[in-house]
This record gives structure tokens, sequence and C-alpha cells, in this order.
């Protein structure tokens, strides 16, 4: 059953199950509502880096950070096609557009949607994530064909000051209430390993199940250490413990048994058996390509000889028959 409706004590307690009993219950979830062995693909690029006027502690692209990025403009669409062409060729499914921006101009709209209609011309899925939109210029992504939003929440609404005071929780929650209004596939999720305690992923997670409606995607990103920003210094000596990563991958897929779970960023410093066990706790879906927006992920060799190694394949995520598995 997709349930709107859970609680912090119910998720607290299927956080604390023991492995086995969590891993075979977010097991038995993912294969009723999607093939287990499929694994789908997004290519990130980012269309406008650096030189963010928001104070975001863990990002690399804030202006208000001093950590070597090079703020540029918005880049040519042809320079998004070339780079989406190449990102299809290498296999990726969907091609997600990033900019380093609080939201986007009225001015940039045109060429915005330009880039929506090529990369959707050439058979990709499209994605962006510009920050905060109005209703307006979700309108107008829509009508150019914008097929998902990305749009996190980070972390718990206890913890969300600690990690940005230029925006609030309520802000990210409104404009991910607009995208889906407007008819826009929601990406929504958060980044584990910037101090936050176990509760606060846990209430990250509560937060995202209890909306209206689930994200249809939900992206787990582990903090990619960055130099220069003001992520807590407790946060930088202590490694998220890979347990601690599998079980909120698994309480993820309990709680939003049909949407996408992705590994996200911080996958180069997992090893291969950590992909696997996340793979088995639910996410179904990867960043692919060497380069996230200013860090890194794992060769493109490397994805494919691991999914070779488990006999899981690269497929668009399908929801399974909702009314046989609920
Ligand atoms: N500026 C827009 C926004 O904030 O929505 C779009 C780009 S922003 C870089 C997109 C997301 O990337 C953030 O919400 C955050 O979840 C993630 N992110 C940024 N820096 C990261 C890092 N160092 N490690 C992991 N995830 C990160
Ligand atoms: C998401 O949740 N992770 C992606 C995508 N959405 C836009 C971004 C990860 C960025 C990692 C840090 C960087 O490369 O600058
Ligand atoms: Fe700007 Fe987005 Fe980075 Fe925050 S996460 S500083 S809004 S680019």
């Amino acid at each position: 059953m997709i349930r709107s409706d859970w609680t912090m004590a119910e998720a607290r307690a299927i956080h604390a199950l023991p492995f086995a009993d969590l891993m075979h219950r977010a097991q038995t979830l993912h294969r009723a509502h999607f093939d287990p062995n499929a694994i789908e693909t997004a290519s990130l690029l980012s269309i406008k880096t650096g030189g963010c006027p928001e104070d975001c502690s863990y990002c690399s692209q804030s202006a208000h950070h001093e950590t070597g990025v090079k703020a540029t403009k918005l880049i040519g669409t042809d320079e998004v096609l070339a780079a989406a062409r190449r990102a299809k060729a290498s296999g990726a499914q969907r091609f997600c557009m990033g900019a380093a921006w609080r939201s986007p101009k009225d001015r940039d709209m045109d060429k915005l949607c330009d880039m929506v209609r090529g990369v959707s011309e050439l058979g990709l899925e499209t994605c962006m994530t510009l920050g905060m939109l109005s209703p307006e210029q979700v309108a107008r992504l829509k009508a150019a064909g914008l097929d998902f939003y990305n749009h996190n929440i980070d972390t718990s609404p206890e913890y969300y000051a600690q990690i940005a005071t230029t925006r609030t929780i309520e802000d990210r929650l409104d404009t991910v209430e607009q995208v889906r209004k407007g008819g826009i596939k929601v990406c929504c999720g958060g980044i584990l390993g910037m101090g936050e305690a176990e509760e606060d992923r846990i209430a990250m997670l509560v937060t995202l199940a209890t909306l209206p409606a689930h994200p249809d995607s939900v992206p787990v990103n582990l903090w990619n250490e960055i130099e220069g920003v003001p992520v807590p210094v407790q946060a930088r000596a202590q490694a998220v413990d890979p347990f601690a990563l599998v079980r909120i991958v698994a309480l993820a897929r309990i709680l939003m048994p049909a949407s996408v779970v992705r590994l996200s960023a911080g996958r180069t410093g997992m090893s291969d058996e950590l992909q696997a066990l996340c793979f088995l706790a639910g996410a179904n879906s990867i960043f692919v390509g060497d380069q996230l927006l200013t860090t890194g992920n794992p060769a493109a060799w490397k994805d494919q000889d691991l999914l070779t190694r488990l006999g899981m394949h690269v497929a668009p995520a399908q929801v399974r028959a909702r009314v046989a598995a609920e």
C-alpha cells in the first residue's frame, strides 16, 4: 500500500529492525513494484556553475564559500546538446541539467526551454534543477516538455537551519508542490554526512513520505567532501557508517515503495559490496558519467563492470502494477 500518513515512531521502528528483517521487507516491496535487477541511469551536466547567492553549507558552488570553483554564465544550447548526445551514446536514459541559482531569471527561460526541447528530441528523458520556481516558470518548462524537476529538501526540518540560512525548508517544499501541481515529475531527496543525527535522516524521509504525493524519485546523496565549506568538523571526521546508508536506502524503499531511489553523490568512495547492498535494499537508479556537477563519479566502465558482475542490467524503472502489489 502507498501510504502518506507515516509517523516518526513507525519509521524509527522500521529503521531499527534487525538487518535481515529490514532487508527482507525492503526487498519484498522492491520486487512488488519494480524489476529488482534493473537500474535506471541518469547523466548530469552543470549548465551554470558557481557564484550561487545561496549559502548552503555543503555546496562547492555557493558564492559564500571559497572553494576554488570558477563561476560561469549559463552555457549555450549547442554545448548542452553535444553533452546530451554523448550521454545518450554512453547509455544514459535521462539527462539532468543543473544550475547554481537561487531561482532562474525570467530572461533565461527561453533558453532553458530550448534546451529541454532539444534534449527531448534526442530521445532522452529530461530533468532540470534550477532552484526555486514560480508557477509561471513551472508552466513554461512543462510546456517545453520537461519530464522531471529535481529540488532536494536535503535534511530534516529540524536540522535545515544548520545547513542553509538564505532559505527555509518550507521554501523548498513550496517549489516541490508547485512542480507537482504543474504536472512535472518530482525528484526530491537529500544528503547524508553533513553532521546530522540518525533522527534527522529518518525525519527527512518521513517528510518526503508524508507529502500529498511521494516524489517520483528520491536521490540519496552521500556528502561529497568539499574544501572551504563550513560543514561541521565532526561530519568530516566521521564518515557515514556504510550500514547506516543501507538502512536509509531500505527505509526510503519501505516508506515510498513505488518511488525510484537513486544512489546519487558519493559513489566514488563506496565499495562495490556497499553499492550491491544498496541495490538489494531498494536503490534502483544511479548517475552515470565521470562527473556530477563539480565533483567526480565512478568511471562508466566501473559501473558497467559492477552491474555485469551482479547480473543486473540498465533499464528504465517501470513501476509494476501497483494494484497487484498493494
Ligand atoms: N541550485 C539548485 C538547488 O539547490 O536546488 C540546483 C543545484 S544543487 C547543486 C542540487 C543538489 O545537489 C542539492 O540540493 C544537494 O542535494 C546536492 N549537492 C550539492 N552539493 C553536494 C555535495 N557536495 N555532496 C552531495 N550532494 C550535493
Ligand atoms: C542530486 O540529488 N544529486 C545531484 C543532482 N541531484 C543534481 C547533484 C550532486 C552534486 C554533487 C556535488 C557536485 O558535484 O558539485
Ligand atoms: Fe546554490 Fe544549489 Fe549549491 Fe545551494 S545547493 S549553493 S542553491 S547551487
